[in-house]
């Protein structure tokens, strides 16, 4: 039976356009949605836009429009970017559309029904920003007066009416699923935080609001919109058909993996396992959190306003130096300081000369010296095996990295091959066996190269899938047989490859000239 695999992006607030900090999330997910088919999976890979709530209502005023036409306009570039980054989406979620409210609502009912929720009055601090309560025990008061979330948003008084989800009956439960879960919520540092926080014991969460009318109506009570964070949540539910449970809900539910940024983690690991033991639903097996890319210290955002733009950055570099920039530059769960000049570094030294060179230099060979056919192999040297089995061992090792998001890991397992064949290509000179007549064994050394970097461009094509379907074309792998398995199967001896082309032409800044 196939395998199934299903992972998830947070879904976006539309209060602004997307950014480099959205990019990398979609990113980081789309290479594991594409690890997992050219593994064999059968994948959902959902992703969205996050389009209720006081903050986008609010962004939507400051425009000038209705909320509707914003969400409209600005999901719609979310959308954009994605595609963009050519992150390979199965889904694209919107909260405003009609199967999510109706969803959301069913959930709501069918709680309510069984006496997880009920009726009462919120007074206490929220962060519109954030979207998010919190205790007076977390806030500070800036130097000039205001009071501020760990996060650093300005928070206000609220008071009215509201429903509550009975959070404070499930402390112990959650405190026993990460316990005998230990793999739910990664990396180490974001489960003690999570840990600490439910410890302390939770209380009830205020789950509807009144004050604006932006949201989805909680059944039978029209004064009220539902908390956004709730009706977010059920973005993974509702997409995959809930409630009804027999179609794709069968097939890829439970997620196997949340991926979010560490400062939505409260809300995936703490309320939402609550939501869906509430409601007798199997919980998600993993939630991981990345860390911040930061500019000049300071977290990337929509509205602090400091942000880098994706597509201008795809549109000067390529799409795929930036996604490979982005899981290289830092490990995969920390933060990062965003630099263009880390980028142009990465670009030139890793994918030009280590990469793209190596590529160059052995096609440009087999091309010149082989007449453009693929050499048969003849006997292969204890050199010769040890750079292949470097290379044949990517799939299962870096594959392993990949199950637990150490993607930067992934990358540099595989960059060791790389540096590994380019002193192979340096010590066996292929060019020097040429002049010397032994073209038998000139034509092993290339075609020791191209198995080689056969698997690399395999194994590559999710950080880079436009570049390594360009690189598989001329190393002549039949579009049909760029799986992992189809790395069994030997190319045949002597077939025609292409006239080389470079893939990743080195970067000139004009800033710097
Ligand atoms: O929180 N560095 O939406 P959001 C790294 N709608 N990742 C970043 C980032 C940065 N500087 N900035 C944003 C929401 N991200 C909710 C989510 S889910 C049911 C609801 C990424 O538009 C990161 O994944 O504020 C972060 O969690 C997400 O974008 C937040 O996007």
């Amino acid at each position: 039976m196939t395998r199934s695999f299903t992972v998830t992006t947070p879904i976006y607030y539309v209060n602004g356009a997307p950014h480099i900090g959205h990019a990398y999330t979609s990113v980081a997910a789309d290479v594991m949605a594409r690890w997992k088919r050219l593994d064999g999976f059968d994948v959902f890979f959902l992703t969205g836009t996050d389009e209720h709530g006081q903050k986008v209502e609010q962004a939507a005023i400051a425009a000038g429009t209705d909320p509707q036409s914003f969400v409209d306009r600005v999901a719609a570039d979310f959308r954009d970017m994605a595609v963009r980054m050519n992150v390979s989406f199965d889904d694209f979620i919107r909260t405003t559309e009609p199967r999510h409210v109706a969803a959301c609502q069913e959930l709501w009912r069918r709680l309510a029904a069984a006496g997880h929720i009920y009726l009462g009055a919120y007074e206490g601090w929220y962060a519109t920003r954030d979207e998010a309560f919190y205790g007076a025990d977390e806030l500070t008061v800036r130097p000039d007066g205001v009071r501020v979330a760990p996060t650093g948003a300005p928070v206000e008084w609220v008071t009215e009416p509201s429903y509550f989800f009975r959070l404070s009956n499930w402390t112990d439960r959650l405190l026993a699923l990460y316990e005998s879960e230990p793999e739910f919520i990664g990396p180490a540092g974001r489960r003690n935080e999570v840990l600490s926080f439910v410890r302390q014991g939770l209380k009830d969460l205020s789950i509807s609001r009144t004050s604006f009318r932006w949201g989805v109506p909680v059944p039978g009570d029209p004064d009220h919109v539902m908390y956004v964070w709730w009706d977010a949540l059920m973005n993974y539910l509702s997409a995959l058909g809930y409630p009804d449970e027999t179609g794709l809900m069968a097939r890829f539910w439970p997620a196997d993996l949340h991926l979010v940024g560490k400062e939505i983690i409260r809300f995936h690991a703490v309320f939402w396992p609550a939501f869906l033991m509430a409601a007798g639903i199997p919980l998600p097996k993993r939630v991981f959190a990345n860390g911040w890319w930061t500019a000049d210290g300071e977290k990337m955002s929509k509205s602090i306003g400091n942000v880098v733009e994706p597509r201008a950055l795809a549109d000067e570099f390529g799409v795929d130096p930036v996604r490979f920039f982005m899981l290289r530059e830092v490990p995969f769960g920390g933060d990062g300081d965003w630099s263009r000049k880390g980028l142009i570094t990465r670009l030139n030294v890793e994918l030009a000369n280590d990469l793209g060179n190596l590529a160059q230099r052995t096609l440009s060979q087999i091309a010149r010296n082989c007449g453009g056919a693929l050499p048969p192999s003849g006997s292969l040297t204890e050199d010769d095996e040890a750079l292949l089995r470097q290379a044949r061992a990517l799939p299962l090792a870096m594959g392993a990295m990949i199950d637990r998001q150490a993607l930067h890991e992934a990358l540099e397992e595989c960059w060791k091959v790389i540096r590994a064949s380019n002193s192979f290509i340096d010590r066996q000179a292929p060019w020097t066996l040429k002049k010397q007549g032994e073209t038998e064994r000139m034509g092993t050394v290339l075609r020791v190269l191209v198995d080689v970097l056969r698997h690399v461009a395999t194994v590559l094509q999710p950080f880079m899938p436009e570049s390594m379907a360009k690189m598989l074309d001329q190393l002549g792998v039949p579009q049909d047989a760029r799986h992992f398995v189809s790395l069994d199967v030997p190319l045949p001896d002597g077939i025609a490859l292409p006239a080389p082309q470079g893939i990743f032409p080195r970067f000139q800044d004009p800033a710097a000239a």
